[in-house]
This record gives C-alpha cells, sequence and structure tokens, in this order.
C-alpha cells in the first residue's frame, strides 16, 4: 500500500500548475510587450485582453479545485480545465490578430469552437452518464450536430465555399441553426428529463445549468454572427468580436464554474453523511 496517496497527488497537482504557469509567465511578458499597440478607445481589443486573462485564470482554478472534489467529479473538473486552457491558447492569438490588423480572427476562431465545443458535448456525457441516461447514438448525434453547426458557420463567415451564391451567409447560417436546434431538442426531450428527476440535487443542478446555457448562452453566437455578417443593420465585425468573446466567457467561463459548484456541492454533502 502507498504511504500516503493523499500526499502524492497533491504533489502532482500542484506540479502540473506550476509547470503551467512556467510556460505561461514567459509568453504573456512577451506578448505585453507586443501589444503596446492596444489603445484606450479599442474596446474590441480590450474584450479580447479580458477574455483572455479569465480563460488561464480560470484554467488554473479548475486544475487546482480539481483534487478538492470527489474522485467521480475529477475528469469533469478536468475537461472544464481543458476547454478554458484551449481557448486561451487560442485568445493570445486571437487577441494579437485584431490589434495588428484590426479585423475577425475568424480562422483561429473556429478552430477554437472545433476543439472546444465537442469538448462540451463530452463534459455533457459525462453528466448524463451519472444519471444513467447517457447513450453512444446520442452521443453520437449531438457531436455530429455540433459539427455541422460549425463547419456551416465557418464557410459562412470566410466564404471559403458559396455553393449558395449570393444568399451564402443566410443558408448557411440557418444550417448552422439547424444543428442548433437539433442539439436543444434532444437535451431538453422527455426521456432524459425523466430521468434527471432522479438523480441527487448536485447532479440536477449540474445537468439544468448546462441546458441552460446551451439554450441562452449559445444563443448569444448566431446573434452575433448576423451582426457581423450583414444580416442585421447598423453592426459591424467589431460588435461581433464582442459579442462573440462575451459569448466565450459565459459558455467556457461559467460553464466550468456550474461543474465546479455542482462538484464542491455534492463533495460536501457526501462528507457529511
Ligand atoms: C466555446 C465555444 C462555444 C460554446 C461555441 C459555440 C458556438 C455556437 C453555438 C455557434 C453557433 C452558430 C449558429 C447556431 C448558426 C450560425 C453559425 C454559428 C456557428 C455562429
Amino acid at each position: 500500500m502507498d504511504r500516503n496517496p493523499f500526499l502524492k497527488k497533491r504533489t502532482a497537482v500542484v506540479g502540473g500548475a506550476l509547470a503551467l504557469a512556467a510556460i505561461t509567465i514567459p509568453s504573456a511578458a512577451a506578448q505585453t510587450a507586443e501589444t503596446v499597440g492596444l489603445e484606450a478607445t479599442d474596446y474590441v481589443g480590450i474584450s479580447f485582453w479580458i477574455a483572455t486573462a479569465m480563460m488561464l485564470a480560470t484554467t488554473v482554478f479548475f486544475l487546482v479545485e480539481r483534487q478538492n472534489v470527489a474522485a467521480k467529479w475529477k475528469t469533469s473538473m478536468s475537461v472544464a480545465a481543458l476547454v478554458t486552457g484551449i481557448a486561451w491558447y487560442h485568445y493570445t492569438y486571437m487577441r494579437q490578430h485584431w490589434v495588428d490588423n484590426g479585423s475577425s480572427p475568424i480562422v483561429y476562431r473556429y478552430i477554437d469552437w472545433l476543439l472546444t465545443v465537442p469538448l462540451q458535448i463530452a463534459e455533457f456525457y459525462l453528466i448524463l452518464a451519472a444519471i444513467g441516461v447517457a447513450s453512444v447514438v446520442m452521443f453520437r448525434n449531438l457531436m455530429i450536430a455540433s459539427i455541422v453547426m460549425l463547419v456551416a458557420g465557418f464557410f459562412g463567415e470566410t466564404g471559403a465555399w458559396e455553393i449558395f451564391g449570393d444568399a451564402s451567409t443566410e443558408i448557411w447560417w440557418a444550417i448552422g441553426m439547424a444543428g442548433w436546434i437539433y442539439i436543444i431538442y434532444e437535451i431538453f426531450k422527455g426521456s432524459i428529463n425523466d430521468a434527471a428527476q432522479q438523480a441527487s440535487e448536485s447532479v440536477q443542478f449540474a445537468f439544468n445549468s448546462m441546458r441552460w446555457i446551451v439554450l441562452v448562452g449559445w444563443a448569444i453566437y448566431p446573434l452575433g454572427y448576423m451582426m457581423g455578417n450583414d444580416m442585421i443593420p447598423g453592426f459591424g465585425e467589431g460588435d461581433m468580436n464582442i459579442i462573440y468573446n462575451l459569448a466565450d466567457l459565459v459558455n467556457k467561463t461559467a460553464f466550468g464554474m456550474m461543474v465546479w459548484y455542482a462538484a464542491t456541492m455534492d463533495t460536501k454533502a457526501a462528507a457529511s453523511e
């Protein structure tokens, strides 16, 4: 038997956090030097800056907090940290792209979404597995729907594949909407809802907050797309980027916070039993 497995684990986690800090601090310093060009009135640039810092902070927070929750929540906490960690990495580039060019970092943005959205679907699966209703078929369908949604958005925003001629922006948007609506239907429909009623209070909390994030938090994205792609008069690329940055904060940071809150609640409840 291990003489002190707890101490060992704690050392590993703290070591990981330190390694992350060691990678981060020099590159953050280098970026500060490059971005002296951020102007006081560049609100879009400022929103990129805030999002970058928040993504890094929450990543470290989730990794450190992971050691304080019950074993069954640890994977969920890791996934939450992966989502914000991948986003932090891309934000350092997106921020720079905006400050240097004043244009949308569309490609970085979509690469980030293509990695982080499936991870969030995996997070959903983990919670559904906890209430015993996760099925591989459903997981696969949600995955496919999310990829259809994102690939359609990419073609619509970049104009990389204008098969619908002049209406390409709108039709790709509509295809993206169909993917999202399918996801909403899957996670709100009856059988899952019934099963969720049987789950513990904390699992129900995690499940419900995730559903509302997908319904309300995700709705911000198609709105941003419309603003930045001439579908709503009077708005432009800058507005779209502020909206996307805000949406990422809600959907990645707050999403992880919900998981952390549920995990902490559940761990405390189990300890007092
Ligand atoms: C962390 C990043 C997340 C959660 C990104 C989510 C992105 C969406 C929900 C995007 C949705 C879109 C539509 C529903 C239609 C138009 C195209 C998109 C891709 C902007």
